[in-house]
């Protein structure tokens, strides 16, 4: 991975820096008989990206903060940020003739493309504000998406071309509206992340070929739900609070951090390694993440980054989905730190 700090602040980094529209469309000229279709639909989520974080990083100003229903200064109905950042998503993205559905977490049903507009080969899915119940009070969120080609044939597309295994993304990432705004995607070779330069509006490479750690000093998992848990993932998170003796006497030990946004998790996680856990849990017992909109893009970027990521026994990436809305539990991370949970998760 390559931290460009040389590059100064954002001024700096505009002016020598390689853009994400740039990078894919560099990535497509090598592709021979690409047609730019997904290049364009990479461009509308992009787009879509900056309007979330305009309205995100004014949210208390903003006084949208809060329910739907409320007036703003200007007596229009206010939306909340995740029914707001949904809305600029599906308006950036339908009219672009690149997909033929597309599903949200924020949707019960398939979205459809407005007859009014061309459809195309690819389906989105997406999380449009991961982590919203974190917006009142100031901690990092963010937007999850995933690529499939359509499997289906036709105008419009259908539930199954939502139903795909994580193994046959197209491609996946996530936006962190952290302490600054980054984009990280992968097309399945590598992992690369975006810095948003707020004063020029545009997403400048700052994160090249982001690799995990093979192990990593971090655990990451709701300690609350602990009493609910399975005895060998409890024997595992104690394990974790364990410290173990250097051979130079000194001592190691693990880092508990937990931020409750899966974004700001999994990014810390991919840029330092350990692991995160959603487990499922006496009162969810297949956790609480959705496979298609977090847990499928989350495995298939840490896979691209040398990490893994299961449900406890499986491939993240393998599971077939049955239904749009469906939860798995998750452990992604450092390969060597997901096999640990999985050993102690076996012997139950
Ligand atoms: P959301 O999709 O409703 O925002 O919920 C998902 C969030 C994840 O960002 C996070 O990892 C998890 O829920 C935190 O859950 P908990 O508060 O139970 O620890
Ligand atoms: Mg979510």
């Amino acid at each position: 991975m390559m931290y460009q700090h040389s590059w100064g602040p954002p001024p700096t980094m505009s002016s020598q820096g390689m853009t994400l529209d740039r990078h894919i469309l560099e990535r497509q000229r090598a592709i021979p008989g690409a047609t730019g279709d997904f290049t364009g639909l990479f461009q509308q989520i992009a787009l879509a990206a900056k309007i979330i974080n305009s309205r995100v990083r004014q949210a208390g100003l903003a006084g949208i903060l809060g329910l739907t229903g409320e007036k703003n200064v200007q007596g229009e109905e206010v939306q909340k940020l995740d029914a707001f950042a949904q809305n600029v998503i599906e308006r950036s993205v339908e009219a672009g003739g690149h997909l033929c559905v597309m599903a949200s977490e924020e949707a019960d049903d398939v979205i459809p493309i407005p007859e009014k507009y061309p459809t195309g080969k690819y389906v989105l899915l997406f999380d449009p504000l991961d982590g919203s119940s974190n917006i009142d009070v100031d901690i990092s969120i963010g937007t999850i998406f995933s690529i499939h080609r359509r499997v289906t044939v036709g105008r419009n597309g259908a539930l199954a071309d939502c139903l795909q295994r994580g193994s046959s993304q197209v491609a996946a990432g996530y936006v962190i509206y952290g302490s600054s705004t980054v984009l990280v995607y992968s097309t399945g070779d590598g992992v690369h992340g975006f810095t948003l330069d707020p004063s020029v509006g545009e997403f400048f490479l700052s994160h090249e070929n982001i690799k995990i750690p093979a192990r990593g000093k971090t655990f990451s998992v709701n300690e609350g739900n602990s009493q609910l848990w399975t005895p060998g993932l409890r024997r595992w998170a104690e394990a974790m609070k364990t410290p173990k003796p250097n051979a130079d006497g000194s001592m190691s030990v693990n880092s508990a951090r937990y931020v409750g946004s899966l974004v700001a998790d999994f990014h810390r996680t991919l840029l330092k390694g350990g692991v995160f856990a959603y487990p499922a849990d006496a009162k969810s017992p297949s956790g609480k993440l959705r496979l298609l909109y977090e847990a499928a893009p989350m495995a298939f970027i840490c896979e691209a980054a040398g990490g893994s990521a299961s449900d406890g026994t499986r491939r993240i990436l393998d599971i077939q989905p049955a239904k749009l809305h469906e939860r798995t539990p998750l452990y992604v991370g450092s390969r060597d730190d997901v096999a640990v949970v999985e050993r102690y998760l076996r012997e139950g």
